[in-house]
């Protein structure tokens, strides 16, 4: 009987070469991971805040077939698809998903997760569309070992200690920097003219990993603290103000680097004779997922926020904004807000009792349920952080239909999953054992 490698267990080893790779890549990441361990050092973390592990990544694909065998590779992880984000909204010319661990168990193993995006072809300008298609179509971006691994792990139900091993090594090809471009100059400034992204997307051999994120616990203290070691944060702090129960997702950034770049016929040994901006570094803290009310009430409030001119003037705005937003769980479960799991804590009442008279007795304890996916808004603000005015400025419509969920989820080999249906999923789970432990359905 050969022993496999489990899912959890190679995505783990790949999250760890990615985080190696690129902090040898890009020093002033290794300077983000310092000061972010110095925050989380202060503050107090419970033993499943799982710290010192990445929690995420992003690339950006070119044509549908890269995406299929993405979605091969990362499913021999134990990474699935969750969630649709159409960028196209907010002048980014993309959509895309999440490729993460969907159940608790996973997570807590390794939360490691890619935020993947695809070029939208129909915002490209009509004189540029055939010739950046070409390029697309004459690259492959995956190493021949990592087609031959992912079919065999597909066929075989998982991969030896030796291949798994080849396979994060191999991997990392298709996420590595090339310093040097794949079209020629003129192409290149074609490319970024018509969008930055655009030359980001189509101008090398690979979709290099443009950030990791590791997880803060003091998001507020780490944007601060960027700029007294010489880190330069994006100009605010993405998503919710800071509360007592925080929700959903908070990021920040330092701004992508501007690096030396070689092309085609360049003379070999030659200082580098252009430049790309892309690769930067992100941090997180994640709060308590929300039901699809809470997502709107949240919604609702950010369109509310007052207009800000720095992060602290911000931050006051969003707090003022969020003051209707209840801020305890036991609120937020009462109006249906957000998902929580429940935990007998006190003694069995001795007749049945509902639910909400258990938790105000304090018999029954809520813990929130992290949200494991992203924001459309803030990955547009994370995006459009490191674009020229002249791309944020931009405002074409896709074709019709090209950028929807249904289109999307029908280029991936696997169903799309739905990020609400996932953490209501945990909730329920809570649920049903509870009702077990009561000895009554609730
Ligand atoms: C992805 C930006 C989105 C996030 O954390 O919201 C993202 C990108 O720049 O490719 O990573
Ligand atoms: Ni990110």
């Amino acid at each position: 009987m050969t022993q496999f490698v489990s899912k959890d267990e190679l995505r783990a080893r790949f999250c760890a070469a990615l985080s190696a790779m690129y902090r040898s890549e890009v020093p002033l990441y290794g300077d983000l991971i310092e000061l972010v361990d110095d925050v989380n050092a202060e503050t107090e973390a419970k033993p499943e805040d799982r710290l010192k592990v990445e929690r995420h990544g992003a690339i950006r694909l070119g044509k549908p077939e890269e995406l299929v065998m993405i979605s091969r590779l990362f499913g021999q992880m134990g990474m699935e698809p969750v969630g649709y984000y159409d960028l196209s909204t907010s002048g980014v010319p993309v959509h895309a998903t999440a490729f993460r661990p969907v159940t608790a168990e996973a997570l807590a193993i390794n939360p490691f997760r890619v935020f993947t995006s695809l070029l939208l072809p129909s915002l490209l300008p009509d004189d540029l569309r055939a010739e950046a298609q070409a390029i697309l179509a004459g690259r492959d971006i995956f190493h021949p070992r990592v087609r031959d691994l992912v079919s065999k792990s597909e066929i075989e139900g998982g991969l030896n200690e030796v291949d798994a091993n080849e396979l994060v090594e191999k991997s990392l090809e298709t996420f590595k920097w090339h310093d040097s471009a794949l079209v020629s100059r003129d192409v290149y400034n074609r490319l970024h003219e018509a969008h930055t992204l655009v030359a980001d997307i189509v101008a090398f051999r690979g979709p290099h990993i443009n950030h990791l994120t590791p997880r803060v616990l003091d998001i507020d203290a780490a944007q601060e603290g960027m700029s007294a070691r010489g880190i330069t944060p994006k100009q605010i702090i993405e998503g919710p103000p800071r509360r007592n129960c925080d929700i959903l997702l908070r990021q920040t950034s330092f701004q992508a680097l501007t690096e030396p770049i070689r092309f085609p016929g360049d003379a070999p040994g030659a200082a580098a004779s252009g430049s790309h901006r892309a690769r930067f570094g992100e941090i997180e803290q994640r709060g308590c997922a929300l039901t699809r009310k809470g997502h709107n009430l949240y919604l609702d409030l950010l369109s509310r926020t007052a207009p800000a001119i720095d992060n602290a003037h911000h931050q006051h705005n969003l707090a003022e904004a969020f003051k209707s937003f209840p801020d305890s769980y036991a609120e937020m479960v009462e109006q249906d807000l957000a998902y929580v799991e429940y935990k007998l804590v006190g003694p069995q009442p001795t007749s049945p009792t509902p639910l909400s008279e258990l938790i105000k007795a304090g018999t029954v304890a809520l813990s929130p349920i992290t949200y494991e996916d992203f924001l459309p808004a803030s990955a547009a603000g994370i995006f459009q952080s490191n674009l020229n005015e002249s791309d944020r400025s931009r405002s074409a419509s896709p074709a019709a239909g090209e950028a929807t969920r249904e289109y999307f989820s029908s280029l991936l080999p696997m169903p799309l999953r739905d990020s609400f249906a996932l953490h209501e999923e945990i909730q329920k789970r809570s649920l049903t054992k509870l009702e077990a432990e009561l000895g009554y359905a609730l």
